[in-house]
């Protein structure tokens, strides 16, 4: 024993020269609680290894972890409630009514569990027992991180008809546990403020990311009751925070799959339904196809979404592909060798995946994809047996759904056939150029840009105004198609996308090829009103369903035209916002507050000559433009729907809000 702690001091000292957290140590510390500030210390070192950054998207991962033990209690059948709160100065508290984390001495370790649970690395799975313990990815590796990467955090167990409390510092114990008073219910209620000093970029939370996660924890665990609330005074006046949202699902993933189609129109009546098990997996699924043609699935493992995909999804394709065919033969539709492909038996469908399991493994680049090939054969037949029974029991929704595959396969033939005609017919591969096209001179596609311009005389400014050289200027004009409602054969002969295909030159769809491409920047030249909105949105949806790696590799662009024109006496200026308008007036007024000012706000881009366009729109030394990218395609494809949808009312109202979910928009 000695012995051993010498060595251990003399690991301190080693540890101390470089590091200001050993410092606080002082030498009755034991073995064992050297080895946690070694762990708690091994995460502030490298916070990335367990929480996936540092950034915003790790800052969000800490509640995620905290509320993952709540969920646990939930699985294990303790937990009916959690309630999860930004409040003031963005300190995070989670709250839940389950049994409290276990407060006793440990014979073993002389500790409480409660002490373990936040200063041992891992130590989430190693007590207790009951539900499935999540082992995925970044999720699940526990209280002890977020405390290591927290300022501070509180702790408060209520159990046994006593509150226990306990306090931490980045880690390190600032106060015992305690007994701080009595309590007649049982729940663990925790508060924490994320290290400024670890979470550099920012830690101010995002309510509506929050939201999103705890919705699909509150889809995923059928009843259970999720709140979620913004009690920061600076979020009173936006509409989107200020506000809290009670989630509780009594049909689970069913209603999961109903929100998804939201703003879709189903072919058939009932989300379908199934769920499995065998060995220590189980497995869920809802389904339902709509009349649209994406397809639409989103699974999860353990309740860690896996965007990737993986065994659970592979499992369901081949099952569903395999349930139709036979359905479609044994029904005499499909004759002979007629058969449907897996992509026409999902266009249109909807559908959530849900698998548990103990020994979960995550691979691929992003952890996002499950490598267990059991599931695959649980689902499998899961899904073969399921759906078997529904389409026999169901011969109305059995009739629309071999309908839409039919049709999705005769529509895929007649695309094949188009493109090979089109190919054939026009300068789809010969490379000449549409005769709209104005191209630049430039021949390396990195130097190249190309301005997408709405209407005739913004197209005339934009041409005369460029600088040929590296600008090439494609004018658009009248009503673009609807791409959420045209499938491939229109695209590649529709005559307003054509010439857009062609001038790209990368292809679309499976044929894509970003090699090709002509030119690093693509950017859409519209008004800044709705209309111009509107028409940013179609082009849009255009480049998300068909030239998606365009968005992927961030070479899509908005320009940002000026909304006003200054002018005093002989000089003019131009803002690009309402408070720039306010700030310029401002300044040229100066120290003279009777000089007179004219402001004209530009109707359009067609109002402004050659120079006025370059100067304030195109001209690389001062322009602004907003890069395009996809936050998350699951989110889009719903605000697409939305938009191309029936309804006019919301999408009127997207359209004045802006893209918010879907774009985000940088410099
Ligand atoms: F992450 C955490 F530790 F900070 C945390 C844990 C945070 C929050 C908000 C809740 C919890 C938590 C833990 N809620 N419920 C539990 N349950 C247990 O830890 C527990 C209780 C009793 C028994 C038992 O076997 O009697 C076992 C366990 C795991």
């Amino acid at each position: 024993m000695e012995n051993e702690n010498r060595e251990n001091e003399e690991i301190l000292e080693i540890e101390a020269v470089d590091d200001d957290i050993t410092s606080a140590v002082s030498e009755e510390y034991d073995a064992s609680q050297i080895q946690v500030l070694e762990g708690l210390e091994a995460v502030r070192k490298r916070p990335g290894m367990y929480i996936g950054s540092t950034s915003a998207s790790g800052l969000h991962h800490l509640v995620y972890e905290i509320v993952d033990n709540s969920i646990d209690e939930a699985l294990a059948g303790y937990c009916t409630h959690i309630e999860v709160a930004i409040e003031p100065g963005n300190i995070i508290s989670v709250r839940d009514n389950g049994r409290g984390i276990p407060v006793d001495i440990q014979e073993q370790t002389g500790k409480s569990a409660l002490e373990v649970v936040f200063t041992v690395l891992h130590a989430g799975g190693k007590f207790g027992g009951g539900g499935y313990k999540v082992s995925g990815g970044l999720h699940g590796v526990g209280a002890s991180v977020v405390n290591a990467l927290s300022e501070w955090l509180e702790v408060e167990v209520h159990k046994n008809g006593k509150i226990h409390q306990m306090k931490f510092s980045r880690g390190f114990i600032t106060q015992e546990m305690k007994i701080i008073g009595d309590t007649d219910i049982s729940g663990t209620f925790v508060r924490f403020k994320p290290d400024p000093e670890m979470f550099t970029d920012t830690t101010v939370y995002d309510y509506s990311v929050l939201h999103k996660r705890m919705q699909e924890e509150a889809f995923l665990n059928a009843g259970l009751t999720i709140t979620i609330e913004d009690r920061r005074p600076e979020s009173a006046h936006l509409d989107e925070s200020d506000r809290k949202d009670i989630l509780c699902y009594e049909g689970g993933i069913r209603e999961f799959v109903t929100f998804l189609n939201n703003n879709k129109n189903p072919i058939h009546e009932d989300v379908i339904y199934m769920s499995g098990k065998k060995d220590d997996a189980m497995a869920e699924l809802a389904m339902q196809y709509t009349d649209t043609y994406s397809e639409v699935i989103v699974s999860f493992a353990n309740n860690v979404h896996t965007p990737e995909g993986g065994m659970h999804e592979d499992g369901f394709k081949r099952a569903l592909t395999n349930a139709i065919n036979k359905y479609g033969k044994k029904m005499n539709i499909l004759k002979g060798d007629d058969k449907v492909s897996g992509e026409d038996c999902r266009e249109g469908l909807t559908c959530v995946i849900s698998v548990k399991l103990l020994d979960a493994q995550f691979e691929g680049q992003t952890k996002a994809k499950l490598g267990n090939s059991e599931v695959r054969t649980l689902v499998n037949a899961l899904v073969n047996e399921a759906l078997e029974s529904y389409l026999e029991e169901n011969p109305a929704a059995a009739k629309a759904i071999l309908d839409k595959a039919l049709t999705a396969n005769r529509a895929r033939e007649a695309a094949r056939k188009a493109r090979e005609n089109v190919r054939r017919s026009t300068a789809l591969e010969s490379g000449q150029m549409p005769d709209k096209l104005q191209d630049c001179n430039e021949r390396d596609p990195s130097l190249c840009e190309v301005y997408i311009v709405e209407g005739d005389s913004a197209a005339g400014s934009a041409i005369q105004g460029r600088d040929s050289r590296f600008q090439a200027i494609l004018p658009m004009w009248g009503k673009m198609l609807n791409v959420e409602k045209a499938r491939a054969d229109k695209i590649y002969s529709n005559e307003k996308l054509s010439p857009l295909i062609v001038a790209l030159g990368a292809g679309i769809g499976d044929e894509f090829n970003l090699e090709k491409l002509r030119y690093h920047k693509i950017i859409i030249m519209s008004d800044a009103d709705v209309d111009g909105a509107h028409i940013r949105t179609l082009l849009l949806t255009f480049f998300f369903r068909y030239m998606r790696p365009l968005i992927e590799n961030g070479y899509i662009y908005c320009a940002v035209p000026p909304l006003y024109k200054l002018t005093r006496g002989k000089t003019t200026r131009v803002a690009y916002s309402d408070d720039e308008r306010d700030a310029i007036s401002a300044e040229m007024r100066g120290e003279n507050q009777k000089a007179e000012i004219t402001i004209n706000r530009f109707k359009g881009l067609g109002e402004m000559d050659a120079h006025e366009l370059w100067d304030t729109t195109m001209d690389p030394e001062t322009r602004t433009l907003r890069r395009v990218t996809l936050s998350d395609a699951v989110a889009a494809d719903a605000v697409f729907n939305l938009l191309m949808g029936e309804e006019v009312d919301p999408r009127r109202e997207w359209i004045e809000d802006n893209a918010k979910y879907v774009i985000n928009l940088d410099i």
